[in-house]
């Protein structure tokens, strides 16, 4: 039977199914899967969480029997996996069972699978389709092995006149609820946010994620000169999210909760960036303040920006949501929409469409 959809909508099938695994599959790609024959869509399945089996492998669970999968399309965002981790190679289960055709929504970035899974489906007889679908999902994923860095995002709140806050070392409340929850949901979706110590000792963060349960939680970073000489009464020291402290000196006692100490003799964005990367993390969001903002920003590492701005105006004087030195040149963004929250405003650029 001719098919009914084209290879487009099963792809947009499959990335519907994918999304479902939002928020849970952490450093792991989201991947669905459909399987297609004579025209009929036998299964879906998609990727539910970090260390649980491929989005193949469970559509192939969704069939009646495996006889069904013999001569039938599989259509998956993600170009099957041909390594032993968690699991099994799927490329070589999709071989054993007589998948006659696979449709991959895009080739995998990461170096361990990366046109290899193809390889292998073909070596097997395998009818592959590379179809180079517009992806939605796994940004910071595919930037992350693009760019063998995470993904970074910037993001401050400021006045209409472009200042965090009213006068240094204090906090200057601008933004309401709904630019809050906002921020909540930005920092949902990141493997690690960081803040510099002035944000630290001023504004006493918490940075968790209080509105959403997250299976894993952002990583809290901070760069200090001494970790010795932070109180553990910091609102860092709260909440389940793992601490990691980058500091100058060596830790010389013990500290509240599952905190780790990181030493370095400069804490530049570079080492930063460097450590991460080591450490597989695919997407940092940068929170403050003005001075860190402004060193990712100069060494250009910086991938996005969110800015939420207030209706309000605080005058002379206070801090500027960017310090430093100015740029050698300009930083263009390719994207840049604009939203109402609440009574305040997000602005969201990026420098890749
Ligand atoms: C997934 N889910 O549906 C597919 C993946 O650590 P492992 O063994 O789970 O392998 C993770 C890698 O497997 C991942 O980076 C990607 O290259 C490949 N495909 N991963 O988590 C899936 N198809
Ligand atoms: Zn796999």
């Amino acid at each position: 039977m001719d098919k009914i959809f084209s290879d487009k909508e099963y792809l947009a099938l499959a990335v519907t199914e994918a999304r479902k695994g939002a928020n849970k599959t952490w450093q792991n790609p989201q991947v669905g899967a459909v399987i297609v024959k004579d025209g009929r869509v036998l299964a879906t399945g998609y990727h539910h969480q970090f260390g649980q089996q491929h989005a193949e492998i469970n559509a192939l669970s969704h069939l009646v029997n495996m006889e069904q999968a013999r001569g039938a399309t599989m259509y998956v965002t993600l170009e099957p996996c041909c390594h032993t981790g968690k699991t099994p190679p799927c490329a070589k289960r999709l071989v054993d069972v007589g998948i006659r055709q696979v449709v991959i929504g895009q080739l995998d970035p990461n170096p361990i699978v990366s046109g290899k899974g193809v390889k292998l489906l073909q070596a097997g007889g395998v009818d592959v389709k590379l179809a180079n679908f517009p992806m939605t999902i796994n940004h910071a994923y595919n930037s992350f092995y693009q760019q063998q860095r995470p993904l970074i995002t910037v993001k401050y709140a400021m006045s209409l006149d472009g200042k965090i806050n009213k006068q240094t070392g204090k906090r200057t409340l601008l933004t309401g609820y709904t630019a809050w929850l906002d921020s909540q949901h930005l920092r949902a979706q990141q493997q690690a946010i960081l803040v510099g110590e002035h944000t630290l000792l001023v504004d006493d963060p918490e940075l968790t994620v209080r509105q959403e349960i997250l299976l894993y939680p952002p990583i809290r970073i901070v760069v200090v000169h001494d970790v010795n000489l932070l109180s553990s009464q910091l609102m860092l020291f709260k909440g389940d999210a793992p601490v990691w402290i980058l500091s100058q000196t060596p830790l010389k006692q013990s500290l509240p909760g599952q905190s780790k100490v990181f030493v370095n003799a400069e804490w530049t964005p570079q080492a930063i960036i460097a450590l991460l990367t080591k450490k597989g993390i695919q997407s940092l969001l940068v929170e403050g303040g003005s001075h860190l903002q402004a060193e990712f920003i100069s060494q250009q590492l910086i991938d996005q920006l969110v800015v939420y701005i207030a209706p309000k105006l605080l005058g002379g004087g206070g801090l500027p949501a960017v310090a430093g030195t100015p740029l050698p040149q300009l930083i263009d963004f390719k994207q840049f929409t604009v939203e109402q929250v609440g009574a305040d405003l997000r602005v969201s650029s990026r420098r890749e469409v």
